[in-house]
């Protein structure tokens, strides 16, 4: 496997991606409008992570661009639940890419408590051999569900498997900023 010119696509998706999707808050900010989005990250997969991927799911490798669909990763973070909405919208009625999957995992928590909206995308990249269609996920989630996500992947990282008991405790960590975010979303719209 030539994993250089394999990823090249897959970072020129993420740098492209990052730009377009980076200028929705300018836009928003220069109309002098409160932006849904407050800031976006991009990753290209690590060799190493597309590995393992492929030995825990028994992944074909020549099958890869078509089977494993986060290798370009973007993630829009918001400040209210609400915005993830929002968001979704403006992604589904933008023309440079077509949306080929989305999984709502706000309204519908995995069992972990993580919680994000993921759409997968086919985006159009121009190489000098033509066009190229990849896949991305883009995964758009509020900055509190940003930080429970984060700290659950570094628990995770650092203890192999979560015992029992840190995995219970963290479902309720989510479900109790859920609770929150959804009071301060209250707050927003009613004043009070
Ligand atoms: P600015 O001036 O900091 O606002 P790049 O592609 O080089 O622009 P890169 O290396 O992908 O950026 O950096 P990263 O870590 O993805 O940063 C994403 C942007 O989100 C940066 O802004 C951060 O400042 C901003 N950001 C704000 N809050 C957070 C946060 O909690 N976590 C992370 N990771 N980033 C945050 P800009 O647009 O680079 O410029
Ligand atoms: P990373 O570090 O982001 O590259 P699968 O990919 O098999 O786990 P599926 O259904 O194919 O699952 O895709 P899904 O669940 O839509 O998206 C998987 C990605 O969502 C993960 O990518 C994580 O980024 C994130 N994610 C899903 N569940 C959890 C969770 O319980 N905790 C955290 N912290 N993140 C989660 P990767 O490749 O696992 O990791």
């Amino acid at each position: 496997m030539e994993w250089e010119s394999f990823l090249l696509p897959y970072t020129q998706t993420v740098s492209e991606l990052k730009v377009k999707l980076r200028y929705l808050r300018d836009q928003y900010l220069a109309a002098g409008k409160d932006s849904p989005i407050e800031f976006v990250t991009g990753r290209v997969k690590t060799q190493a992570s597309i590995e393992e991927k492929i030995v825990r799911r028994h992944l074909d490798e020549s099958r890869l661009a078509l089977d494993l669909q986060d290798i370009a990763g973007l993630r829009i973070m918001t400040k209210y639940i609400e915005d993830i909405y929002t968001v979704v919208e403006l992604l589904r009625s933008r023309t440079d890419f077509q949306i080929l999957e989305e999984r709502d995992y706000v309204m519908n928590a995995k069992p972990s408590g993580y919680r994000s909206y993921h759409i997968v995308i086919e985006y159009p990249v121009q190489l000098y051999s033509g066009e190229k269609k990849v896949l991305a996920e883009i995964q758009v989630r509020t900055m509190a569900m940003n930080f429970w996500a984060t700290i659950e992947h570094d628990l995770r990282y650092k203890h192999g498997q979560l015992s029992p008991d840190m995995a219970e405790k963290l479902t309720q960590i989510s479900d109790n900023a859920f609770t929150l975010e959804q009071e301060l979303s209250d707050i927003r719209s009613t004043g009070h």
